[in-house]
């Protein structure tokens, strides 16, 4: 090959790898249930987090629990998962860091659209649950702990190994959108900009610039239900 080739190999793949889509004003429509079907998003992480904030919408009617945020490091499928438990009026989610889970009660119309906030301090072990800007009753868990970096991050199903191993009956079908995650713990007034549409920029995952791909029957569409 020769060399003015070779670097325009090179420089089209690095382009490729790092390509950020602005995903403002769209969702990810998960149209049917499947052991298959999913995005995977490709984080800015190469340390171990101490501290973190995820946010993101979803809209779905499913009745039975169902993934909403996986995360799985080489060693640890539940590094960090955030999962509906019980859906309904009186529902339940579940925060799992580092295999050890906490769950959180919360009251909601059914089905409606929801803003979902976590985060987690390592200092304290103190986990935090927001649906639509109201705090949840905080939790704790893996007080010390530092979540592992270079995570295979999944939405619409649930890794029972890094990167893989779905299950159908854990998968998520509905739509997903204005996903961000940073490595800190937000306060309050910034939980509620991103609950009003205003977030920060994002250090880990950003909607406004987002690194995905996309695998098997899942759509984007403009975002109708904020
Ligand atoms: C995590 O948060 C704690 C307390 O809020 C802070 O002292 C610490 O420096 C933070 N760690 C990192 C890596 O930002
Ligand atoms: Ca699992």
């Amino acid at each position: 090959m020769n060399k003015l080739l070779f670097w325009v190999v090179v420089l089209t793949s690095l382009l490729e790898a790092f390509a950020q889509t602005d995903l403002s004003r769209k969702v990810f429509v998960f149209p049917r249930e499947s052991a298959t079907d999913h995005v995977n998003l490709i984080p800015s992480l190469e340390k171990p987090l101490q501290n973190f904030t995820l946010c993101f919408r979803a809209y779905s009617d499913l009745s039975r629990s169902h993934t909403l945020f996986s995360y799985s490091s080489q060693d640890k499928d539940n590094e960090l998962l955030v999962y509906k438990e019980k859906t309904g009026e009186n529902s339940l989610y579940s925060l799992n860091i580092g295999r050890n889970e906490v769950v959180f009660k919360s009251t909601e119309k059914f089905p409606a659209p929801v803003h979902i906030c976590a985060s987690w301090e390592s200092s304290s072990g103190i986990a935090e649950f927001w649906i639509n800007g109201t705090p949840l009753v905080k939790k704790g868990l893996r007080r010390g702990y530092s979540v592992e970096a270079n995570p295979k991050i999944v939405l619409g199903q649930e890794q029972d190994s890094y990167g893989g191993k779905f299950d159908r009956s854990q998968s998520f079908v509905g739509e997903i959108g204005d996903l961000y995650m940073w490595d800190s713990v937000l306060p309050p007034e910034e939980i509620l900009s991103a609950y009003h549409g205003a977030p920060l920029p994002a250090n880990i995952l950003d909607w406004r610039a987002l690194n995905y791909e996309i695998k098997g029957y899942v759509i984007i569409k403009p975002l109708v239900w904020v």
